[in-house]
């Protein structure tokens, strides 16, 4: 009978599992039935931005984060498809750090070529997954918002691929019932120009923190204050950003901290991070993580060893991403046709401590991008994904760590050479400090050399 697999989600994740079946069947194997059950109206996932917040048109929680000017926040050589390269997608070298509508293309252009479209069902969300221990098959019911309909199907597989940063982490500060600003989570930020002459107060230590602030401050905000739980970020802010330790009440519009001092602030954003959510999934299935390397219960980073009829895709805190996402849909899928078979369930967990081992020891941020790096490598290593130099890529991300600590309102300016092609990335044609259009037609603008000419926000 024909492998039934049902994949949750069409961002990086989901179409990567896409992806890697057609890949085998272009070589001859068997094409599942697969339904690839999308929520929104397009794919791509996060990278497909949206301008609503709450919930969407259908009263369904919006998933999207992004926001609008967001650039990439690591090299694009890091995240490089190895089977599609930025070369062949763009014919001609770009940047190293392109903004969300550029990668969203990248995304696309590999799917498009592959011709999987039509196994997603869009407009379409998955309300529940139930297993049936005697048939042993899963029921996915979902609700068609395009055809106004519900629908339940029947799988042998389930691949959860919704992602992980859509359910923001809201906690409350004292006064906060009091303050005379907009008090708003990263997940519901969108344009940076709201703020722009404010003072603003960012909650929180991490990527969002950073890049929240970053927009914000290249947009004109007139000040940045973050605070820190447990570290500052400690980079050499620009004039007017200042780090501070943590939030601990607010009075009005006066943010007080945890060593007593305070400031007057417009606008509280908190950055402080998302939760895994899976409202869809029976307490059984769900896996149970905060954002780390290595969660617990996934044999491999992919299969629930409860039921590994059930996989997980992307649940990692993410260094690698793309390429991380496509080492493990091929794992997924070669699992799935029988061509990985798994060791019993004790053995399994057996495996994943150790995983989790070496996770909790690690201490240098060198060593956790080198451990999903050695991950990855693993997992090509059992299936035909295309192998990369992944200690070249460890390399590029040492490069980066050292460019932002040098300059982290600059460090996109820079340059890295792809391992999959060799090819040297140019510096855009704006510097990124100036670069205000994100547009894809504005970054892909030919300058005859010239620079462009948008005008700053700031400085
Ligand atoms: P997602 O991209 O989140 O896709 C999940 C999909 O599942 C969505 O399309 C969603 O609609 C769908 N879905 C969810 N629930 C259901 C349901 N019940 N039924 C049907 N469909 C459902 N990564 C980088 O590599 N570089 C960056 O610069 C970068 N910047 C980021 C900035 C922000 C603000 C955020 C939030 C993330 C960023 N990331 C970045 C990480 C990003 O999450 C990954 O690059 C990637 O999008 C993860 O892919 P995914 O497919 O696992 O999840
Ligand atoms: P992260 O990386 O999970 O970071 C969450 C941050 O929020 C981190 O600095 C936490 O501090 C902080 N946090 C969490 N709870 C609190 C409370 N109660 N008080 C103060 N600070 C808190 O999430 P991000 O959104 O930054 O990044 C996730 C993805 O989105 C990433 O891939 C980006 O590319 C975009 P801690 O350090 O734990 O003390």
């Amino acid at each position: 009978m024909t492998l039934r697999v049902a994949i949750i989600g069409a961002g990086p994740s989901g179409l990567a599992q896409l992806r890697a079946f057609q890949s085998a069947h272009a070589q001859g194997a068997p094409m599942p039935e697969i339904v690839c059950f999308e929520k929104q109206a397009d794919w791509g996932g996060m990278w497909n931005y949206t301008w609503r917040t709450g919930l969407d048109q259908h009263g369904e929680p919006v998933h999207g984060s992004m926001y609008r000017y967001l650039w990439s926040n690591g090299p694009k050589e890091c995240l490089e498809f190895a089977d599609y390269s930025f070369d062949e997608h763009f014919g001609r070298p770009i940047s190293s750090y392109p903004p969300r509508e550029v990668l969203w293309d990248y995304i696309q252009g590999r799917v498009k070529k592959a011709g999987v479209r039509d196994y997603i069902r869009f407009n379409t969300v998955v309300k529940n997954v139930s297993f049936d221990e005697h048939t042993r098959e899963f029921t996915v019911s979902a609700h068609d918002y395009g055809a106004g309909v519900g629908i339940e199907q029947v799988f042998d597989y389930v691949v959860v691929a919704s992602g992980h940063f859509s359910t923001p982490h809201v906690p409350a500060f004292e006064g906060f019932e009091r303050f005379t600003g907009r008090i708003l989570h990263a997940h519901d930020f969108r344009e940076a120009m709201e703020f722009h002459g404010q003072d603003l107060l960012i909650v929180g230590s991490s990527y969002s923190a950073e890049d929240i602030g970053s927009q914000c401050f290249k947009y004109g905000a007139r000040s940045i204050t973050t605070a820190y739980r447990t570290q500052p970020m400690g980079y050499k802010w620009p004039k007017g950003w200042e780090e501070r330790p943590q939030l601990v009440r607010v009075e009005n519009d006066l943010a007080f901290f945890a060593d007593g001092s305070n400031k007057r602030v417009d606008a509280i954003i908190l950055c402080t991070g998302y939760q895994h959510h899976f409202p869809f999934l029976p307490d059984e299935l769900t896996l149970k993580t905060n954002n780390r390397l290595w969660p617990a219960g996934l044999y491999q980073g992919v299969v629930w060893e409860q039921n590994p009829q059930l996989l997980y895709l992307g649940m990692q805190d993410l260094w690698y991403s793309f390429n991380l996402f496509d080492a493990q849909a091929w794992f997924a899928r070669d699992y799935m046709m029988g061509r990985i078979k798994l060791p019993s369930r004790a053995d399994m967990q057996a495996d994943s401590k150790r995983w989790r081992a070496e996770e909790e020891g690690l201490e240098t941020t060198a060593s956790m991008y080198e451990f999903q790096g050695r991950y990855i490598k693993h997992l090509i290593g059992q299936t035909d994904y295309p192998s990369f130099d992944i200690d070249a890529v460890n390399r590029i991300f040492l490069q980066w760590k050292q460019d932002k600590k040098h300059d982290i309102m600059g460090y996109r300016d820079k340059s890295y050479r792809s391992v999959i092609t060799g090819t040297k990335a140019v510096p855009h044609h704006t510097r990124w400090m100036q670069a205000m259009d994100d547009s894809l037609q504005e970054y892909l603008r030919e300058t005859d050399g010239k620079k462009g000419e948008v005008k700053a926000l700031r400085g």
